[in-house]
């Protein structure tokens, strides 16, 4: 075995954080250390929590490793950040609050900014987990600010979804009509200690109401700053493991999440080949036809997948 695989396997700080720094930076060594460590992975326990910014999801994290390490399991944290280009002052403030774990080995916390990520941010998350998956932490924390797509994609990663929410932060309806409801496993009511909290479960009760669920996602509330309602939010994330054991669900759902990782890897190359074909004189002459409406911008695309896959001249 390499040597920065044992000491990986150890969970060395220092190498996992140079691993991470290596997907981060989109390094050329980086394919290869990943094949190396993909027979190693597949064990741990991935929670994503996502919601509004300033929900409490940091500071909900913060409590759920105190309890994690209570029960005598390792944990990682993932925290992305995908609005910051840097590693702005919430993440600094991540940092800070989270001290208190540094000296654990069996706690490791690393927040990813968007800055020089190639292959977008979903990938070296998902990449990044890898690494904590291999390094043997039992239970992986991810944490993603909820700004629309990044909310849906923890879905193709997570094996449970917590979605984080407060009192009167806004209209719950939008939530749910922008399908984020759809998502979450687990609903917890964060900042329960402001007026509103039970309003807000009775309107998510209502929305739940509307449909059939083979899992209804339970309601915690929590005051994360307080460390109040984390015991409970932890045995409601072990139940719905539970659930996806005994369903069968468990093993669907990471079979999912890999045809997902093989459609995505597949996209971008195809995306990459197709931006190298536009370039050819050919297509540019029939996109000047387009440009002079004497063509239809689908029927281009016809042409030319039919000239790519089949080799058709139309
Ligand atoms: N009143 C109250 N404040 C809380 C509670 N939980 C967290 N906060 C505060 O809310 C603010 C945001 O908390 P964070 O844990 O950083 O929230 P976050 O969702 O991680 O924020 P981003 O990562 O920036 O999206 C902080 O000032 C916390 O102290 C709570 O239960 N009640
Ligand atoms: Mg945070």
């Amino acid at each position: 075995m390499d040597g920065w695989l044992r000491l990986l396997k150890q969970k060395d700080k220092r190498t996992i954080a140079r691993l991470i720094t290596k997907i981060e930076d989109g390094s050329p060594e980086k394919n290869q250390l990943l094949e190396k460590i993909f027979p190693e992975t597949g064990k741990t326990f991935l929670i994503g929590l996502t919601g509004p910014p300033g929900a409490g999801k940091s500071s909900l994290i913060d409590g759920l490793i105190t309890k994690i390490r209570q029960v005598g399991l390792s944990v990682g944290v993932i925290a992305v950040d995908p609005t910051s280009p840097f590693t702005g002052g919430a993440m600094l403030g991540d940092r800070v609050r989270m001290t208190k774990h540094a000296l654990d080995t069996d706690v490791f916390i690393r927040s990813m900014g968007s800055r020089g990520n190639v292959g977008g941010l979903s990938r070296s998350t998902r990449e990044a987990v890898r690494v904590l998956d291999a390094a043997g932490f039992d239970v992986v924390l991810i944490e993603t600010v909820g700004v629309g797509q990044a909310e849906l994609e923890i879905m193709h990663l997570a094996d449970t979804v917590l979605l984080v929410l407060n009192p009167g932060a806004g209209d719950i309806v939008q939530v749910f009509k922008a399908g984020i409801m759809e998502i979450a496993d687990l609903f917890v009511v964060n900042k329960a200690d402001l007026s509103g909290a039970n309003r807000l479960v009775t309107e998510i009760e209502e929305l739940l109401d509307l449909q059939q669920w083979e899992w209804r996602p339970p309601i915690v509330q929590t005051i994360a700053s307080l460390n109040q309602g984390i015991s409970e939010c932890w045995s409601q994330i072990i139940k719905h493991r539970q659930h996806l054991e005994e369903t069968g669900e468990w093993v669907k759902r990471r079979q999912n999440h890999l045809r997902q990782e093989v459609l995505e890897l597949l996209e971008d190359s195809f995306y990459q080949f197709l931006k190298q074909e536009m370039k050819k004189p050919e297509f540019e002459a029939e996109l000047e036809q387009v440009a002079l409406r004497r063509k239809v911008p689908h029927q281009v695309a016809r042409i030319w997948l039919n000239r790519i896959l089949f080799g058709k001249k139309e």
